[in-house]
């Protein structure tokens, strides 16, 4: 099975070496020095259990997506391309999934935020399309080393009228590829649901670690931005509930709860951003809340404070 990683950097990185570690063959499409050290000297994974795994660079081909064309090689090589870049770098990793795909390949966006598998189904078609959410920790320690925080799942379901069912064969190779690379793939029935309940989570999660400079599960013994985070994400849950997503059964607070619990360890992906001094992806998360309130006449203001202070900081941590 050939499968394209997109964007290798916390999640790519876990995903990419454990699907390579199992088997698969493996195109990775990163940038500059990630490129470079992936295909030098290839991958480190530290895993939960505290193994370190070292994968050759041998185990795959490196794309450095700097380079203008697409090699003539790489192009309609992958039965499935899994995007898993930063959701502001998605228009382009979209044209190179177009690119890199068979005719009869799939594509699928890991990244944080919402409207991801439309975005894609524009340049792929619906019929090519999976709509997918993570739960996996991971940092990024460095462009060649990355470190597996905390388990999670693969969540995977249909596009509004698509044939993408886990019978279609090519759908259930896929769901077994991630099981055996221990990536814990799970099909959604709402596929819908679930990738808004993840914004909902990295509403109230991702800003406020980020300005606060803590780790995932301190929010917890922090009341104060445990209460700031769930009211912006009670904000956001005004707006999936106005666009017709049924959330009776989700209980806000639990589920923050449970996963500062779950990735207690880890550092939301914008913290990590701001310390690298790279551009955050608060845009997709507070930021489209915002916008999609605006249009819906639904206040945000939660939302509005969190996405205008994470950009300050954004403003001054840029190089
Ligand atoms: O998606 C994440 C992120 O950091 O962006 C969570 C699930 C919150 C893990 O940290």
């Amino acid at each position: 099975m050939r499968v394209a990683v997109l964007g290798v950097g916390s999640i790519g990185g876990l995903i990419a070496s454990r699907l390579a570690r199992s088997g698969c063959e493996v195109l990775l499409c990163a940038r500059g020095e990630t490129a470079q050290a992936l295909d030098a000297v290839g991958l480190l994974l530290d895993t939960p259990d505290g193994r370190t795994i070292a994968l050759a660079p041998d185990r795959w081909t490196v794309y450095d997506t700097n380079q203008p064309e697409i090699p003539v090689e790489i192009q309609g090589w992958a039965d499935y391309a899994i995007l898993c870049g930063k959701s502001y770098d998605l228009p382009n990793l979209c044209k190179i999934a177009d690119s890199v795909l068979s005719l009869n390949g799939i594509g699928l966006c890991l990244s944080n935020g919402i409207g991801h598998m439309e975005k894609l189904a524009n340049f792929i078609g619906k019929h090519r399309v999976l709509g997918a959410s993570t739960t996996h920790g991971a940092i990024r320690i460095g462009p060649g080393e990355v470190k597996w925080t905390s388990r999670g799942t693969i969540k995977l379901g249909a596009f509004i009228n698509s044939d993408l069912e886990p019978v279609e064969p090519r759908v259930d190779r896929f769901i077994s590829a991630l099981d055996e690379a221990g990536l814990q793939p799970i099909w959604s029935e709402d596929i819908a649901k679930t990738i808004w309940t993840k914004l909902l989570l990295n509403v109230a999660i991702n800003p406020v670690c980020a300005i606060a400079g803590i780790m995932n599960g301190e929010m917890l013994f922090h009341p104060e931005l445990f209460e700031t985070g769930l009211a912006a994400m009670e904000e956001a849950a005004r707006i999936a509930t106005a666009e017709g997503i049924d959330l009776s059964d989700f209980d806000l607070a639990q589920g923050l709860e449970d996963l500062c619990r779950a990735t207690a360890e880890n550092r939301v992906s914008m913290l990590q951003d701001i310390m690298a001094g790279r551009q955050t992806e608060i845009d997709s998360i507070c930021g489209e809340v915002v916008k999609r309130g605006e249009s819906l006449g639904i206040p945000t203001p939660r939302n509005q404070t969190l996405h205008a202070l994470v950009k300050g900081i954004e403003q001054s941590t840029r190089g």
